[in-house]
């Protein structure tokens, strides 16, 4: 059987399905297997609207494909606006700057550190608050304490694709009078009360990067039912012109462009399609690793939609009989590159770290998850024959506990040298 670099496994024979790699086996995968392998969709139809850009020589700007993106986009949110953008960061910073935030903002810690960076970037001081364990996002009863009279607004995450408890949120938001903001990078196609992510709080701020279930290369978008703020976060797009000549705000540049919106678009086209997929892998992973000690994965509510985009597995490292980490390293011999999403937490990175070197005392269960989760391939690059694999030799190490630490041991008294 050949290998590819999608990870298809290597034949499947008494010699190689053990000893693991790491105690002198073949390494289950020829080539890395990655996490946040794009989903393609239909060449044909991309290769199409790539034709279309080129012979209408339109290639950014508000163009034809970024205006039929909003559209859909909107619609099938059922939100009243949709403004794309050339990534997730910059539509982070446009929609906090467009929706007035300032002085101090709370913010999990326990996000990809460009949540708390599109505040920092702004001059708004992050207050970083601890996250729920078993929603891994931020404590509605954590937040009230946190609130000073610099404070202006909540940052929340949507982690995972997982809806942070909007509801609760928003009265803690309403009476302070702070306007709450969510990033929901993770959260396309997902739905809190049958309500899509998109139209909750005063915006919420979509990711499309090409790890991301929905693709744009690079692209992202802030939804808002908000007349005012929209228009506001359209002029602030594009350098803060509302007519020609006339430049009525501070603005940047957070235009998508029409290639972006074409991938997008063939993205959206087969959204249902990915989805199923990532559905499918998420509950192989889940029957095969819960069968295992110490392993849990991170849970779905199954009457909401969801895109199960991210395979989080929490490691309990005494029940387990390996650490998050050494699993990590045990897959990394077998090429399989799991992520630890957001170790070691933002509070832990600059310039965070430095600004803020107690903030870790009043994040308990941020800590203990930077320490505990690890993220798996899926999406439709994956084989359900290779997650089959994967967990096979998770439980393999797993078994092997004892031999696996001492052969990492060794292998790290090696690297010293
Ligand atoms: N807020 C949250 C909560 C987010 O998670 C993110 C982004 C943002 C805001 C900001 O949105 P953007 O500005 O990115 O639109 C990756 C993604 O780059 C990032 O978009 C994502 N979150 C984050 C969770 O994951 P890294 O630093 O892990 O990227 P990297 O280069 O290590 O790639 C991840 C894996 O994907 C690798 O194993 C390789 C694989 N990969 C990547 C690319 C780009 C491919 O196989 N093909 C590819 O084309 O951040």
């Amino acid at each position: 059987m050949s290998s590819t670099p999608t990870g298809t496994p290597q034949t499947r024979t008494a010699e190689n399905v053990r000893p693991l790699a790491l105690l002198g086996g073949i390494p289950a995968f020829a080539e890395p297997l990655h996490v946040g392998r794009p989903n393609i969709g239909s060449r044909q139809r991309l290769h199409e609207r790539l034709d279309e850009i080129i012979d209408r020589r339109w290639l950014t700007n508000d163009g034809p494909l970024v205006q039929e993106f909003e559209q859909r986009l909107s619609d099938w949110i059922g939100v009243r606006h949709a403004i794309a953008m050339c990534n997730g960061t910059i539509g982070l910073e446009i929609m906090i700057r467009a929706a007035g935030l300032q002085g101090e903002v709370i913010v999990p810690s326990f996000t990809f550190v460009a949540t708390v960076h599109a505040l920092m970037w702004q001059e708004i001081q992050p207050v970083f608050c601890d996250i729920d364990p078993v929603t891994h996002s931020l404590d509605p009863e954590r937040i009230e304490e946190l609130i000073t009279p610099k404070t202006t607004g909540i940052l929340a995450v949507h982690t995972w694709g997982r809806p942070a408890e909007v509801e609760r949120l928003q009265a803690i938001a309403d009476r302070h009078g702070l306007t709450l903001l969510f990033d929901a990078a993770h959260a396309i196609g997902c739905s809190r009360g049958g309500r899509m992510v998109g139209g909750f709080g005063a915006a919420e701020c979509f990711s499309f990067h090409a790890t991301k279930v929905l693709n744009c290369f690079e692209g992202g978008a802030v939804t808002t039912d908000d007349d005012r703020l929209a228009e506001r976060i359209r002029f602030m797009r594009n350098f803060g012109f509302a007519g020609k000549d006339r430049v009525e705000y501070l603005g940047s540049n957070g235009k998508m462009n029409e290639m972006s919106a074409a991938m997008g678009l063939t993205s959206m086209d087969s959204l249902t399609e990915f989805i199923a997929t990532n559905r499918r892998h998420w509950e192989l992973y889940r029957d095969r690793l819960e069968a295992l000690p110490g392993l849990s994965v991170f849970e779905h509510d199954s009457n909401e939609h969801h895109n199960y985009h991210y395979v989080v597995v929490e490691v309990d490292a005494q029940q387990a009989g390996l650490s998050r980490d050494e699993i990590v390293r045990m897959l990394e011999v077998e090429n399989v590159l799991a992520r630890r999403y957001f170790y070691p937490g933002s509070h832990r990175m600059q310039p965070y770290r430095s600004l803020q070197p107690q903030a870790y005392r009043v994040l308990p269960h941020t800590e203990a998850l930077c320490q505990s989760v690890l993220t798996l391939p899926t999406g439709t690059a994956v084989t359900t024959e290779a997650i089959e694999r994967i967990c096979e030799r998770i439980g393999t190490a797993l078994q092997e506990a004892d031999a696996v630490r001492a052969r990492l041991v060794e292998s790290a008294a090696d690297r010293t040298v």
